[in-house]
């Protein structure tokens, strides 16, 4: 600065005290400031949640602190960005894993016990931030960490949905649905930017223009509604970069349609204004497939051309023209929910930005990348083209366009194969014609990712095989990955601790490969006592949790065998129950003397169905009625518990991954685009019980075969298995198991008939049937290593020694070197 703003940035210098302190003195005067100014309760008397309130300010202070040093630090530096788009990010609590990344968590928590307070008890306040599903989402959370730490220059965009995941609440056993208006008691994790605000437009028409004597299109919409930003600070651990997570909520244009107002109908005239705020008010439960709907349609715009007019005006603050556009924005579809981007991109440049077709176009193949999700090609997204022109008249038009080149170019390639063509066509003929997002997005992105080695496998060989015949350099694959700091330091601290101790230093928490030093020690008998006692006392709290919420009590002797989840027939839940009725059958049937060489298990499931998924829904209903039954039946009484966690969700999930001795990832082969669930179990040292799978595959390399317990077809057998049909040998204690259920032995047999016709009469399209028998050689393996306690906790050390591979550090670092093209750029101060 120079003259007069030198001047006053002197001044405002002089009257601070430097940036804030972390001491527990500091943070305990912050504290008390927050409770009497910021919460206005006295601070002689205020509670836990208030107390909860005015901690997370002084945190959200610091966070703010360096929000501000990173945003200037690369405004003046001006690296390639990255923005990753993405319709859902699954945050969970905020609190802890805060002053774990700011490294003031200890610092904290003296502050408060001198004030009379818990840390743990506080950080128990927070509900979760949930504006996601399941595996991807919650992805897109351990990503943005990873980003952070790794001082990458990134930015995440999404939407700030009112209404979260449903909440999950179970009446008899049925799963009812809740609104979650997270929003209900305040989020001091977010910012309010009232000034960034940016209008988004829908429905309209296109008319032609001619500007300089050239002909150009130009959008009349028909509504326009107001973007305002909402910024989540998400700081980098042992590291000042905080970058930001940009969430868009919808509020009504500030420009009024006067015609409504002139006609006398003002209280209509602003209920209608009103409606805009529906766009951003509720997540679409479903994970399965979004097809057509002019909500969810609307949804995608408008994050999509928010986060686009925000990324191009901080762009044009720093340069007059578009020619190194790439060399400065990397764009990331998070799947094809934001690949409206591609168009919108298209248009801004041509028809606002007046660059020409070529030249966007060229722009546009150089900045976007794509990573898919899934395996089915029944869950790519398809877009009712009538419902498009109705919504985004101009875009339909620029999706024409390029598949009008996209053809041509292709014809030239491999000349009039209609089917091909057809196939590969963006969009699709039929009764009702179709965008293909997938095809879109695979067209005009330089680079096509999947979440795992064999994901990539099979959209190379079968969903996209034909682009990837066009186009092999494209298509590339970066195994999924979970951040440690939540999934083992903040949620584990005990086991966060020992690796430390062992390893002696807290480096792994950087560098997550250093967790390969434990291998040494897996067979030490102090590490492996002291690992016992951490895994016990996380069995205790999940034990008391399980009381808590069900009424069951369950024995740390037991072995405590998890599978959460979003429920889903793929993933086999059914499949796990069965064999616990196979379980509860035998012991029923076994000579008392016998009973002694059972091992105890508690099997845990958890899970939420989307509201529309009737069979899904059934699993849970079945779950609870075997439960009762077994759970009930003092003649089995501790050799075998099942119970039922409600609401699943990012925080249920802290506290169960570390209490768990072993956890299922049992989808049928092919299935799984990677899971990422599993990892977060190895990391914590529960051993998995699964089939070879998405990043399963990855994780036996990493671990060996033996050191867990697989079973099932592989992924190259699943089509031939199907093809049998009913011809399929399936073992009697399948049939035995399944017709207990037909038969009423657990109740509301008429409710149950169908989902037993999934499995039975050679429509058994999951293969329960078929891998029952390995599966359940699987879980007597599971028994017999559980009985030598030594060797299961070798094999738990070397679990979490193995997980390293597995971290989303990993996975940022391959794609900003292979995919996005950025650097590091690590503020200074
Ligand atoms: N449901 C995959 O099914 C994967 C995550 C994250 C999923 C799952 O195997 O681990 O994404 N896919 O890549 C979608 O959401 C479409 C998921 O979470």
């Amino acid at each position: 600065y120079s003259g007069e703003r030198k001047a006053k940035a002197e001044r405002i210098l002089g009257l601070m005290d430097g940036f804030l302190k972390n001491d527990p003195v500091s943070l305990q005067k912050d504290i008390l400031e927050h409770v009497e100014y910021t919460v206005a309760r006295s601070r002689f008397s205020f509670d836990d949640f208030e107390a909860y309130q005015a901690l997370s300010h002084s945190v959200r202070d610091r966070l703010i602190e360096r929000w501000h040093d990173t945003q200037v630090y690369f405004k003046r530096k001006d690296p390639k960005r990255l923005y990753f788009l993405s319709l859902e990010f699954l945050m969970g609590r905020s609190l802890s894993n805060s002053v774990i990344n700011l490294g003031i968590r200890d610092q904290c928590a003296d502050a408060l016990s001198q004030l009379g307070f818990e840390f743990e008890v506080l950080a128990e306040q927070e509900g979760d931030a949930a504006l996601g599903n399941g595996g991807l989402a919650r992805l897109s959370a351990c990503q943005m960490d990873s980003l952070a730490t790794l001082d990458y220059p990134a930015w995440g965009y999404g939407l700030r949905y009112q209404y979260g995941l449903f909440r999950q609440v179970i009446l008899d056993g049925f799963q009812h649905e809740q609104p979650d208006y997270w929003l209900n008691f305040g989020n001091p994790w977010e910012i309010e930017r009232v000034h960034v605000s940016y209008a988004v437009k829908f429905y309209g028409n296109v008319e032609e223009e001619i500007l300089n004597g050239e002909k150009c299109k130009v959008w009349i919409p028909g509504e326009t509604v107001e973007a305002v930003a909402y910024d989540n600070p998400i700081p980098g651990y042992g590291t000042r970069n905080t970058v930001n997570l940009r969430l868009w909520a919808a509020k009504p244009s500030g420009q009024h349609d006067m015609e409504s107002y002139n006609t006398g109908d003002y209280i209509n005239a602003v209920v209608n204004r009103q409606r805009a705020e529906t766009i951003s008010s509720v997540l679409y439960p479903d994970d399965r497939s979004h097809q057509g709907k002019e909500l969810r349609l609307k949804q995608q715009y408008f994050f999509v051309s928010a986060s686009l007019q925000d990324i191009i005006r901080r762009f044009k603050e720093a340069h007059d023209n578009f020619d190194v556009f790439p060399e400065k924005v990397a764009l990331q579809l998070n799947d094809t929910h934001p690949s409206l981007a591609i168009p919108e991109v298209m248009r801004v440049l041509v028809d606002e930005e007046h660059l020409g077709w070529n030249r966007a176009w060229d722009i546009v193949c150089k900045i976007f990348s794509f990573t898919t999700h899934t395996v089915l090609p029944e869950g790519l997204e398809k877009i009712p083209v009538d419902l498009l022109e109705s919504l985004l008249p101009r875009h339909l038009q620029i999706i024409y366009d390029i598949n009008f080149n996209f053809m041509e170019e292709l014809k030239k390639k491999i000349g009039l194969d209609y089917d091909r063509l057809s196939r590969m066509s963006i969009v699709e003929e039929g009764a009702v014609k179709n965008i293909r997002m997938a095809n879109l997005s695979i067209v005009c992105c330089h680079t096509v990712d999947g979440v795992s080695r064999v994901h990539s496998e099979l959209l190379k060989s079968r969903v996209f095989k034909d682009f990837y015949e066009l186009w092999p350099q494209k298509f590339q694959y970066k195994t999924n990955g979970v951040t440690q700091r939540r999934w083992i330091v903040v949620s584990n601290p005990g086991l966060s601790a020992l690796i430390s101790k062992w390893l002696g230093t807290e480096a792994w928490i950087r560098d997550v490969d250093l967790l390969t030093g434990l291998r040494e020690y897996a067979a030490d008998a102090d590490l492996q006592q002291e690992w016992k006692m951490v895994r016990k006392v996380n069995k205790m709290r999940l034990a008391e949790y399980i009381e808590a919420m069900s009424g069951v009590k369950v024995s740390l002797d037991a072995m405590f065998d998890v599978q959460i989840k979003r429920i889903h027939e793929y993933k086999r839940q059914l499949l796990n129950i069965l064999s616990i009725i196979h379980r509860y059958d035998c012991i029923k049937n076994m000579e008392k003397s016998d009973r002694r060489k059972v091992v105890p298990r508690v099997c845990i499931i958890g899970g939420k169905a989307a509201p529309g998924y009737e069979i899904a829904k059934k699993i849970i209903k079945l779950c609870h009625a075997v439960a009762e039954k077994i759970n009930n039946d003092t003649d089995v009484g501790d050799l075998l518990k099942l119970v039922f966690i409600p609401d699943y969700n990012v925080s249920v999930a802290e506290l169960v991954i570390p209490g768990a001795d072993l956890s299922q990832h049992i989808s049928t082969a092919g299935h799984e685009a990677s899971g990422t669930g599993s990892m977060k179990f190895l990391m914590n040292g529960c051993l998995l019980l699964a089939t070879a799978d998405g990043s399963t595959i990855e994780i036996i390399e990493e671990i060996g075969s033996d050191n867990m317990f697989l079973f099932g077809a592989k992924v190259h057998e699943v089509q031939a298995l199907r093809e049998k049909g009913p011809a399929l040998k399936t073992p009697l204690q399948f049939a035995r198991v399944v017709k207990m259920v037909r038969d009423g032995y657990f109740g509301f047999e008429d409710h149950f008939k169908s989902l037993c016709d999934t499995v039975e009469g050679g429509s058994d399209f999951y293969l329960l049937g078929s891998d029952f028998a390995s599966y359940l050689e699987a879980q007597a393996a599971a028994d017999k290593a559980f009985v030598d306690q030594e060797k299961w906790t070798r094999m738990s050390i070397l679990s979490t020694a193995g997980s390293g591979r597995f971290s989303s550090d990993r996975t940022m670092e391959e794609y900003a070197k292979k995919t996005w093209g950025i650097e590091p750029c690590k503020c200074p101060f």
